[in-house]
């Protein structure tokens, strides 16, 4: 096959190394917390930003190529298809994932779309067995189309519903094809510009129901894979109803979706939510139904999803930091589902832009891992709640203490007379030197 990108495979050659096309801190067979480093990080390229995406914007169309040389429609897509391999081959990135509308063009029907996609599909096995590379997780775009104008689970229009249910079968079956290991539910347009004609209850009642049928099919075509909902607060919608970790926790409870379900994490929605991508990871940690992470990062300075390639150390560190602490990844991984800027436009820009986040995340884990072992920093967490090991702290943790006798305890405190200093900055500081020594 024609070589589309004329660049080398990406090597690691270490932080002294000025060579732009190498890795710094990436060395994919390098043991960092009992596992290589490829294992730990399971990096994965976006179909989307990377293949399709050519950098239009609302004030501009695209600026970069992404025919990769194909003519007529379908055979551009096939040219994507063989641009994604070759680009996965040279950075030595092992996963991808895509929505079904980024792999082949949209036919007149769903029999001719999917007819389209399982023409793609054999492609994409093909290539995926010459290259060696594995499918994260898919998606279906049910929200590009101008039918899913007012939502598509959460549409006020039953056929629309109906269409979107046909959609995400056929996008289920190609997942489990492909030997995905997980499939995405990202809200798209499920939500609302305004409550004024908005029936809030049965918008959520449909979803839900839509997610039961899809979980209820996957697992009996036979996949094993995780299903994942993909938190985001706002856009392309005032108000996304998988607005962060913690409401779609809410909601999965609500529905009884909680044990079919785990969370696809992305940094940028995070922080549109108001969060730390930390914060979003720690919480889906702590209920359980941690399960992958998009990574990039926005602009602090912008309110919208801006997607960049993360360089964000402090966030990489965080991120890796609760990624290790919940165990790894099992079925997920490190999506990059990150564009390179509108002006970045030449084919080269998007290796500078993969190389930018794999080294970032790759710094990131070593640098958590040297967190941990340093230890300091969860020391300190652990003995901040000591006086939960004892005494009337212990009753507390073990749930046998009564109102009653905390009462008696309280009375007999007279007042509070051994508070601690929380310490924030003497442990920024402990972290500085972490990182930097
Ligand atoms: C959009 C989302 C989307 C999902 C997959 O903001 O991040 O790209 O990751 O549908
Ligand atoms: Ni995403
Ligand atoms: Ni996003």
């Amino acid at each position: 096959m024609a070589e589309i990108f004329k660049m080398p495979k990406i090597k690691y050659e270490g932080p002294k190394s000025t060579n732009q096309l190498s890795f710094k801190f990436y060395n994919p067979d390098e043991v960092i917390a009992g596992k290589t480093m490829r294992e730990q990080l399971k990096f994965a390229l976006s179909y989307w930003h990377t293949l399709n995406g050519a950098g239009a914007d609302m004030f501009g169309v695209g600026t970069s190529d992404r025919a990769f040389g194909g003519n007529g429609a379908m055979d551009v897509f096939k040219q994507r298809a063989n641009a994604g391999f070759e680009l996965m081959d040279k950075l030595g990135i092992d996963y991808f994932c895509f929505h079904d509308r980024d792999i082949a063009p949209e036919g007149a029907s769903i029999a001719e779309s999917n007819k389209n996609l399982d023409e793609i599909a054999s492609l994409l096995e093909s290539l995926m067995k010459d290259y060696g590379k594995k499918l994260l997780w898919g998606t279906a775009n049910c929200f590009g189309h101008p039918r899913y104008m007012h939502g598509a689970g959460t549409s006020p229009n039953a056929d629309v519903f109906a269409f979107a249910a046909a959609q995400i079968k056929k996008a289920l079956e190609l997942t489990v094809r492909l030997g995905g290991n997980g499939y995405v539910f990202w809200g798209g347009r499920e939500g609302y510009e305004t409550l004024l004609n908005t029936d809030m209850k049965a918008e959520l009642d449909n979803m839900a129901y839509l997610m039961r049928l899809i979980v209820d099919y996957g697992r009996s075509i036979g996949f094993k894979g995780d299903f994942y909902i993909e938190p985001k607060p706002k856009e392309p919608t005032k108000h996304q109803y998988d607005f962060d970790v913690a409401t779609v926790s809410n909601f999965l409870r609500a529905y009884g979706l909680d044990k079919d379900f785990k969370m696809n994490i992305e940094a940028n929605h995070a922080t549109l939510a108001g969060h730390t991508f930390q914060h979003e990871l720690r919480v889906a940690r702590i209920n359980g139904i941690f399960g992958s992470i998009d990574a990039n990062q926005g602009d602090m300075l912008l309110g919208w999803d801006t997607d960049q390639f993360p360089t964000n150390i402090y966030d990489s560190v965080f991120c890796m930091y609760e990624v290790l602490k919940a165990g790894g990844f099992t079925n997920g991984g490190l999506n990059f589902d990150a564009k390179v800027r509108r002006g970045s436009f030449e084919h080269d820009d998007l290796f500078h832009g993969y190389i930018a986040g794999m080294d970032s995340f790759a710094l990131g884990l070593r640098l958590a891992a040297k967190l941990i072992e340093d230890g300091r920093i969860d020391k300190f967490v652990d003995e901040r709640y000591a006086s939960y090991k004892s005494g009337i702290g212990a009753d507390i943790a073990a749930k046998k203490a009564t109102l009653e006798q905390l009462e008696k305890h309280a009375l007999a405190l007279g007042e509070i007379s051994s508070n601690t200093s929380g310490r924030q900055e003497y442990l920024e500081n402990i972290l500085n030197g972490i990182m930097f020594s």
